[in-house]
């Protein structure tokens, strides 16, 4: 086992673990990857500590994170009174309070721990542990449990696996360093069945997502002299195969897989004329600016925001700022 980045300070968190009673680990809402494989890597370093801890959220967990352990022993919805009764929350991948759902009154009296790797992070928490250097919050919890010197357990290896696997879009990303792939050696040494999360998590769609997947292909379309590229998908076509926006995870890889293109947009209509805006950007092209100015968050090269209007209204307003970041 080897620490990603050393000069992280997880003593102040471990003295407040230590004192704590009962701990609510909550990821964001609309859950990926990252944020249910922390909560849940997290959940099982604790509990073999001998710590009392719950994971609740206000959202249900993705599919494709069925196959990991403890993933039914998260609830959801309206916090019960069981959970409400912890003094310490432990956020896990949620750049702002909003991301996680609850009404701020929820957290009044509770010790907030903010672990994430965000950089728009806008550092709500008592304690906030947020460092843009790590590819995943996943990889975040597998330096805590070297620091809480608990051993990783394989569910532990495989939550931090299908964190990582995702959040770095299969390894692709500039941030995954060598050390990233010692600590995938570590995971799967562990535990961390790679077959199993390949097949959960990247051959398990369902046949009408490719139904969807068409009608997105339709929209595409090439602007700025080949290097943005866009897709959409109405709220209708949701609607006609019985689809929601989990669904259409991973749309955006299309835009950003053409030659030439530096910015990659999908924008999908949640809700009446309510559209959830993905960006993606190659170096230099800081898309993460992009979504800040939008009113969103995320990394430098993968954001996202929430705009409201005409899909043509909602284009327009990203347009608008599209040449800050087009460098030429
Ligand atoms: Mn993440």
């Amino acid at each position: 086992m080897s620490i990603l980045y050393a000069d992280v300070d997880w003593q102040p968190l471990i003295d407040v673990l230590d004192q704590a009673k009962q701990i609510h680990i909550i990821a964001h809402v609309c859950p990926d990857a990252d944020t249910i494989g922390s909560q849940l890597a997290l959940y099982h370093g604790l509990k073999c500590m001998g710590k009392k801890v719950l994971m609740h959220n206000r959202d249900t967990s993705p599919y494709l994170c069925r196959y990991l352990a403890a993933v039914n022993d998260i609830t959801y919805g309206e916090i019960p009174a069981i959970v409400a009764a912890s003094d310490v929350v432990i956020a896990v991948d949620a750049g702002s309070l909003s991301r996680l759902g609850m009404e701020t009154a929820y957290f009044e009296g509770k010790t907030l721990i903010n672990i994430d790797h965000h950089a728009s992070n806008t550092c709500y928490g008592t304690m906030n542990i947020v460092d843009a250097r790590y590819c995943a919050t996943g990889a975040m919890i597998y330096d805590l449990l070297q620091h809480l010197k608990v051993d990783l357990c394989a569910a532990s290896a495989a939550a931090i696996y299908a964190a990582v696997l995702t959040d770095t879009a299969s390894f692709r990303l500039a941030n995954v360093t060598a050390s990233v792939h010692r600590m995938v050696a570590d995971l799967i040494e562990a535990g961390a069945d790679v077959q199993k999360a390949a097949q959960s998590i990247y051959q398990s769609h369902k046949a009408a997502r490719f139904e969807l997947l068409k009608y997105a292909l339709d929209s595409l379309h090439i602007g700025d002299h080949g290097r943005t590229s866009w897709l959409s998908v109405r709220r209708d076509l949701y609607q006609k195969t019985g689809l929601s926006g989990e669904d259409s995870e991973g749309f955006i890889d299309y835009a950003r897989s053409i030659e030439g293109v530096d910015v990659a947009v999908f924008i999908r209509e949640e809700d009446e004329q309510v559209w959830k805006v993905s960006l993606r950007g190659k170096p230099p092209c800081n898309v993460g600016y992009l979504a800040e100015k939008l009113g969103g968050g995320g990394h430098q090269y993968a954001a996202g925001c929430t705009l409201y209007g005409t899909e043509h209204a909602v284009q327009e307003e990203i347009k608008r700022i599209l040449p800050d970041i087009l460098t030429p």
